[in-house]
Parts: structure tokens; sequence; C-alpha cells
């Protein structure tokens, strides 16, 4: 998107949620980059029923989908201003923002989703939610988002040493470009919303998500090698806009708490059905799903975390995590 572009959306952006706000009218926007039936977007859309009730009809969340208010960067910066209510991103365009959002970002940190699940849904995923408070965003809930693994469009990785050079998109954080780096290849960040025709017209050789994204974004049209790395299993966020949120009387707040948490474990079976699905999609499709030797892979890790892991308070969260069983 062009600064202007960007800069005309954030503006339009501005007038319709200080319009909503004005008008009393109680409809929080929620913004996702994904498809309709994409679990994200029908997770949002739970927790908005799930609002209303509770709030006796008063408050509910239209879901903005598509990237229809921007990329998830843009999204980021409008909840932050305060003119969108919610925004449901991945934790990766966070880690620059809040640094304890890396934590959950490390790569071949969780052993299973099991151990993801029992971190996120404790007092270590409650502190990482709470963290980016300061930085104005109140974090409501975790989502599942599987383990991301690299695709590529010319030829396909077996083992770490194919890397070497290969141009790879990644999110918009300079962790995700230590940890493509450190793999032995060029990182290009950029949003999801170009990687398509990125790896069409050559300018990225590579790409890297979970098996859905793969799939809704229709990349294993253009890059048909799946190679299982795993290497990060980087979960998505719920965040409020603090600016919002201090409006709210602390009833309300609670509300919208509640409605978030118990979208979760509606939003983890949608996932958990949508993985089998999508796999079988890409498979159809011609994508050749390809099993690698994850050891060297992780080996190749120790650098990112002595760039990002670096004070006491990270470490000691690392530490908490691998120790969570
Ligand atoms: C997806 C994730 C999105 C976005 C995307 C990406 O798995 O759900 O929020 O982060 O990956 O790679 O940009």
């Amino acid at each position: 998107m062009t600064q202007s572009t960007f800069f005309k959306r954030t503006l339009a952006a501005v007038a319709a949620g200080l319009m909503a706000f004005g008008a009393g009218a109680t409809e929080f926007r929620s913004a996702d980059i994904h498809p309709d039936d994409y679990p994200t977007v029908t997770a949002v859309k739970f927790m908005g029923e799930r609002l209303k009730e509770l709030s006796g009809g008063k408050h509910s969340i239209k879901v903005f989908n598509n990237g229809a208010l921007g990329n998830e960067k843009d999204t980021i910066e409008q909840a932050k201003i305060g003119a969108l209510q919610m925004v449901r991103v991945n934790i990766a365009p966070m880690n620059n923002i809040c640094p304890e959002t890396q934590v959950p970002t490390m790569p071949f940190l969780f052993r299973s989703v099991d151990h993801l699940h029992k971190v996120l849904d404790g007092p270590i995923g409650e502190e990482i939610l709470k963290s980016c408070e300061k930085q104005g965003f109140i974090g409501l809930a975790f989502y599942d988002s599987g383990a991301r693994s690299m695709f590529t469009a010319k030829k396909p990785v077996r083992s770490l040493a194919d890397m070497k050079g290969l141009k790879v998109r990644v999110q918009q954080s300079d962790l995700w470009v230590s940890m493509i780096e450190a793999m032995g290849a060029n990182a290009t960040p950029m949003p999801m919303g170009e990687v398509y025709t990125g790896l069409k017209t050559g300018l990225i050789d590579a790409a890297e998500n979970n098996y859905p994204t793969y799939e809704s974004s229709r990349a294993f049209e253009v890059a048909k090698y799946y190679t299982k790395t795993e290497h990060s299993m980087a979960p998505e966020m719920l965040l409020f806009s603090k600016r919002a949120w201090d409006r709210l009387s602390p009833q309300e707040q609670g509300w919208i708490r509640q409605a978030a948490k118990e979208s979760v474990p509606y939003m983890r079976k949608q996932w958990a059905e949508r993985e089998i699905k999508s796999l079988a999609v890409v498979k159809a499709g011609g994508a050749e799903i390809i099993e690698v030797d994850k050891a060297p892979f992780q080996a190749a890790m120790k650098p990112v975390y002595d760039k990002f892991i670096t004070d006491a308070r990270l470490k000691d969260l690392v530490k908490r995590v691998q120790d969570t069983k």
C-alpha cells in the first residue's frame, strides 16, 4: 500500500471510529486480513455474538476481514490511536512493539500444541498479554496458528543447506528477519497480501506459513514445495485498543474479556478441523509435502536466541516456557 493510501485509509478509519462512539453506537470494529471462513474471523464473530448476549444487546462486533482496513501493521497503528477498537493479528507484527511477544514467536520453543496451550492459558500467557498495555493495547486472547513451515516456488528445500541464498518473505518483524537469515537465506519483510504475486513474479523464492494460510492465500498454486520445518508456532493475538478501552466501564470491559476468552475453545476446534481440510486441499492442488530433518534448523537458531532474548526478564520467560510440563 502506498503511504498516501495508508493515510487516506487511516483518516477514514479515524472518522468512522469517532462516529461510532460519538453516535453512541456500540458496534466495535475489528480487523482481520483473512477471508470470511477463516477460523480467526469466525472466532471473532462468535465472540461478537457472546458479547451481544452478555451485554443484553448493547454491544456487538463487526469484523472487517480480507484486509479491508489495511495490512496487519496498518491496523495495529489504527488500534493504537483508537480509530479501530479491535485487531486480530499474528503475534509477529507485535514483536517490534512489545518485546515480550517475541517469546512465543521464538523458533522451536514449543514442543507440541499441548505445551503451547498450557503456556498461553496460564500465567505466562497472561503476562505477555498484559505486557502490551503500556504500548496501547489490551491483550484479550491468543488464538491457535499451528506451526509455520517453509514453502518454495522453484526448487524444494530438503535440508538446511537448500535454504542458502533463497529470498524468503517474512512478516514485518526484526526477529523474523533474523530467523530466516540464520537459516542462510535472505529475508524480505512484506505484508501477507503481497506474497502470492511476489512468488508468482519471482520477487521472492519462498515464504512460510501454516497449512490454512498456505491454502487460503492460494500460495500453493505458485509455490508447490512445502517443507515441514515447523520452525515457529507464533500464535495469533486478539487486541483491543487501550484508548477505546479506557472509555468503557469495568462492567463493559468484563463482558469483552469474557466473550474473548469464550471464543478461544471455539477457535481451537475450528482450527484443528481447518488444518486437516487445508492439507487435503493443497495436496489435491499439487503441493508436495516434504519431511525434513529439523535438528540442523533448530541448531542454527542459537544466534537468534542470543540476539533477541537478552534481558533477564525475557530469559526468565523463555526458561519458564521450557520448564512448563
Ligand atoms: C497467518 C496469520 C496472519 C498473518 C500471516 C502472515 O498465519 O494468521 O495473521 O500473520 O500468517 O504471514 O502475514
